[in-house]
């Protein structure tokens, strides 16, 4: 079970009591920052079918839109988030992207993230959102990843 994993670093991107500011606005779908044309969002590694052991190192793309930290209202901007075992077609669009074990922020624009993951097989899939932590229109969503770790 993922709540059982270890996601060193990752905890410390989405603990502090800051991030419940971002929370409190209502966006309907209007509201959705529109992604620049062209963008795009990927895997550096690891790539789709690799074998990994731990500690797993994710490298983040993104090409056409620049990082930018949560909150910061920046044109053409966004920051990564890394759903882990999520299908994206299960992902509601027009809502911020809740923070657990399974929907990591990368809130300080980083681009990569080391974590120690449970022995099995995982999908991986980094979607990119606005300073709100709302995906862009139209989203700008990865290959999904399939990745095993021994
Ligand atoms: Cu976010």
């Amino acid at each position: 079970m993922l709540r059982h994993i270890m996601f060193a670093g990752a905890l410390a991107l989405t603990a502090g009591p800051g991030w419940a500011d971002s929370h409190g606005h209502d966006h309907g779908a209007s509201e959705r920052t529109a992604s620049p044309e062209g963008a795009e969002v990927y895997f550096i590694t690891p790539t789709d079918g690799d074998t990994v052991s731990n500690p797993v190192t994710f490298r983040f793309g993104a090409r056409g839109i620049g990082v930018a930290p949560a909150g910061a209202n920046w044109p053409d901007t966004g920051h990564h988030h890394m759903l882990i075992n999520i299908d994206p077609a299960d992902v509601d669009l027009n809502e911020p992207f809740p923070f657990d074990d399974q929907n990591l922020h990368f809130g300080g624009g980083q681009t990569e993230v080391t974590l120690d993951l449970p022995a099995g097989t995982h999908t991986f899939v980094l979607i990119m959102a606005d300073d709100f932590h709302v995906p862009h229109d139209p989203p700008l969503i990865s290959e999904v990843i399939t990745v095993t770790v021994e």
